[in-house]
């Protein structure tokens, strides 16, 4: 089994690679100011999770700059799991007015974003 989520998780990174989205060019100064946004945002995820993959081209898609989180290593699963709630991802790390917020869920994600940096 970990073979074959192994092979596919490679098929995924490889489809996601030569189908890579185009990425949102915008004027130096608005993606600057968007830049500046984006820092008190990170996205917990694998680099092979189809939902993170999802997540990730969406961001893509819209030009963001979001740091990215490899939950698969210890501490960071640690955090997730401890603060968050749950070790699933995607989940998108919101840090607004002094206040975290945890949003699981690819599609929520994505909307948030979409809704957000329009
Ligand atoms: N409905 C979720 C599904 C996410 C999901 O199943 N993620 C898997 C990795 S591909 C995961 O984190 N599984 C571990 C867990 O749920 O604790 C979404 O769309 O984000």
């Amino acid at each position: 089994m970990f073979v074959v989520r192994w092979i596919l998780g490679r098929i995924i990174l490889l489809l996601n690679f030569v189908f890579a989205p185009k990425k949102r060019q915008r004027p130096v100064a608005e993606q600057n100011k968007i830049d500046e946004q984006t820092q008190s945002l990170s996205l917990y995820q694998y680099a092979a999770c189809p939902f993170c993959v999802k997540v990730r081209r969406a961001i893509r898609r819209q030009g963001l700059n979001i740091a990215l989180v490899d939950a698969k290593q210890a501490e960071h699963q640690k955090t997730l799991t401890e603060l968050g709630g749950k070790t699933m991802v995607p989940c998108l790390r919101i840090e607004e007015a002094g206040e975290v917020k945890w949003m699981y869920e690819s599609s929520d994600i994505i909307n948030y974003l979409n809704q957000r940096f329009a």
